[in-house]
């Protein structure tokens, strides 16, 4: 595979700054080298730099930094479709915000193909409200909404064909504002919140919301935050929640979707390396994509499913 690296240092999305320093810590971690020593061609196409806001505002005066994330999403939209015209593009981040635009961006690209585009949303929070219903005034907590076609958004560029709930998965999920439950009722979303998770595991789940994506012949979006996994492996976010993903059920997860061969771009977001702890979040989640990219540690035959 030819894996395509697109830096976007966005901090504008959240309170908490650091997530700036994500794309830099990813790569002394060793993303590339990973990536080379798994066969993979690696191309590291640098930092997006967003062009300067443009003044857009919203009614909701707890929004912070409307223009900043505007001008972010066009640039990573702009950069997301490229790029899936000439390999699998990963998104280091820099926080959730910029699946603003890559979400976008993929979506854009998979109707020129006419293929339906599908998410795996991999995050203690749905990121399901609008800049008109967030408290915290956060937009890195809405982008799954612009994806599904919620209204609210008159100031970020249309999104292309909204992605029906059909299409989107969500997993890990742990913390839903009464906002957004209000509004995930009315969609059929997959929800495997950490309820679902305990009580059926993690294979059945996703590999139900797999089965899908190939049988419509789908392209799938990946988008791991780092506070899916559980804080106690992962500190280096600024929004931690108790109860995540174990190092196993990460793992596993990721396993199994190299196995389906049906990812074709992937977002990295909310690594804070400020919080971090000797760089064990951003080695951590550089393993990961290993073991999305084909690291096992026995080469047995993949099982068809
Ligand atoms: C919260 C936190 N729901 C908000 N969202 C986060 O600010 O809207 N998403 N951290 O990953
Ligand atoms: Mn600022
Ligand atoms: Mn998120
Ligand atoms: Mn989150």
């Amino acid at each position: 595979t030819h894996c395509i690296l697109i830096g976007a240092p966005v901090d504008e999305g959240q309170r908490r700054l650091g997530c700036l320093m994500g794309p830099a810590a990813y790569r002394v971690a060793g993303l590339a080298r990973t990536l080379a020593e798994l066969g993979h061609s690696v191309e590291d196409r640098g930092d997006l730099i967003p062009a300067p806001g443009r003044g857009e505002t919203c009614d909701n005066p707890a929004v912070h930094h409307l223009p900043e994330v505007v001008a972010w999403t066009e640039a990573l939209a702009a950069a997301a479709t490229t790029a899936m015209g000439a390999g699998l593009p990963i998104f280091l981040g820099g926080d959730h915000s910029l699946a603003l635009g890559t979400l976008s961006g993929v979506t854009a690209h998979a109707e020129t193909l006419d293929r339906p585009q599908f998410v795996l949303w991999l995050d203690a929070h749905s990121d399901f409200h609008t800049p008109l219903t967030t408290v915290s005034g956060n937009l890195h907590g809405t982008p799954m909404a612009y994806a599904a076609g919620r209204s609210g958004f008159d100031a970020l560029p249309p999104f292309p064909a909204p992605i029906p709930a059909e299409r989107i998965c969500m997993f890990g999920i742990r913390s839903v504002d009464p906002a957004e439950h209000a509004a995930l009722l009315r969609y059929d979303i997959a929800m495997n919140d950490m309820r679902v998770l305990d009580e059926r595991g993690i294979v059945a789940p996703l590999r139900e919301f797999l089965d899908r994506v190939r049988a419509a012949n789908g392209l799938l979006h990946v988008s791991l935050d780092v506070d899916f996994l559980d804080p106690s492996i992962a500190p280096a976010v600024g929004t931690t929640v108790p109860g995540g993903a174990t190092f196993r059920e990460a793992h596993l997860v990721c396993e199994l979707l190299h196995e389906s061969g049906l990812m074709t771009s992937l977002d990295l977001v909310e690594l804070n390396p400020f919080l971090d702890d000797r760089g064990r979040t951003a080695k951590l989640i550089v393993d990961l994509v290993g073991s999305l990219m084909g690291r096992k540690v026995f080469d047995r035959p993949t099982r068809s499913f």
